[in-house]
């Protein structure tokens, strides 16, 4: 569906700092990391549920050769609704600016909440590629078809405004999280995810999950690669499916993971907790780590 007017406000409510790099004391070297490719998917920018200072940070202290940005980059569906943009989101931006500026391939692969931009398939936007699926081969050779994954979702296939619903309930969870989150530090009480409660306590959930991963994988299997990177579920993965390898890049809205692939091809899922915006405690990134809880279908 082409509506652009909410692109053209973004990019008018978008003012990017002059100085994109930050100060060379924000970074921390001993947290400072090298890939050859990085994908994040989830980052949902527009919504108060990203966790755009987490991300900010990761995109300073993580460099790659290919940024793949694997759709719900910018929620457009929340921001039809609702203008919601702050400095640290405006920070994310120039983040993935100055990696264009510094050389890094950045490819855009548009998911459904950022579906406006699938019309624009095949342009640059500064500097940025975007395309609605693509082909990446690692440095050890295998080729990974590269996708966000919503065409697999029924519900948002055949009733698009149900996986709304769904979207605004989570969207309300997130935000009692965040809300619980505050009252509990005043507290002084650990984090504990609302949210992850919810979906763990979702058993539909973990079944939407499951097959979600087992689609996706068969019919990366039919088209005859070695493996798959998507996004959409919010649930990071790297698991062998019949004959592929499945790989899910997870989310930022809440466990603030990113996969990343080194110089001799492994890949590996990495989950971000920052002092601003922990998100990703030991504690609940080994729920989400261990357990098949996760997501509705965002
Ligand atoms: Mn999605």
């Amino acid at each position: 569906m082409a509506d652009v007017s909410f692109f053209e406000n973004a990019l008018g409510g978008f003012a990017p700092a002059k100085a994109a790099t930050p100060p060379a004391s924000a970074i921390d070297t001993i947290r400072f990391s090298r890939h050859r490719t990085i994908f994040i998917s989830d980052t949902h920018l527009g919504t108060r549920g990203c966790k755009a200072e987490a991300l900010a940070d990761f995109l300073m202290h993580n460099d790659c050769e290919t940024l793949f940005l694997v759709g719900d980059i910018v929620d457009g569906w929340q921001l039809k609704r609702r203008w919601y943009w702050t400095e640290a989101q405006n920070h994310v931006v120039s983040e993935i600016l100055r990696k264009v500026d510094a050389g890094t391939r950045v490819i855009f692969v548009p998911g459904n909440h950022d579906e406006f931009a699938r019309d624009y398939a095949g342009r640059l936007f500064g500097g940025i590629e975007v395309i609605n699926e693509a082909i990446h081969e690692t440095a050890d050779g295998k080729r990974l078809w590269v996708l966000h994954g919503d065409r697999f979702d029924g519900v948002i296939a055949y009733a698009k405004w149900l996986a709304h619903v769904g979207d605004w309930a989570y969207g309300m969870a997130l935000r009692l999280n965040d809300m619980l989150f505050a009252a509990r530090k005043q507290l002084g009480l650990p984090y504990w995810s609302l949210s992850a409660w919810l979906k763990h306590k979702v058993k539909n959930a973990v079944e939407y999950i499951s097959r979600f991963e087992e689609i996706v994988a068969r019919e990366a299997e039919s088209r005859g690669v070695d493996g798959v990177v998507c996004g959409h579920i919010h649930h990071a993965e790297i698991r062998r499916i019949g004959g592929v390898l499945y790989h899910n890049d997870g989310d930022w809205v809440e466990s603030c993971s990113a996969l990343v692939e080194d110089a001799n091809g492994h890949m590996e899922i990495l989950r971000w907790a920052t002092p601003p915006q922990r998100c990703a405690t030991p504690v609940s990134a080994a729920v989400a780590g261990k357990s098949k809880a996760a997501l509705i279908p965002a």
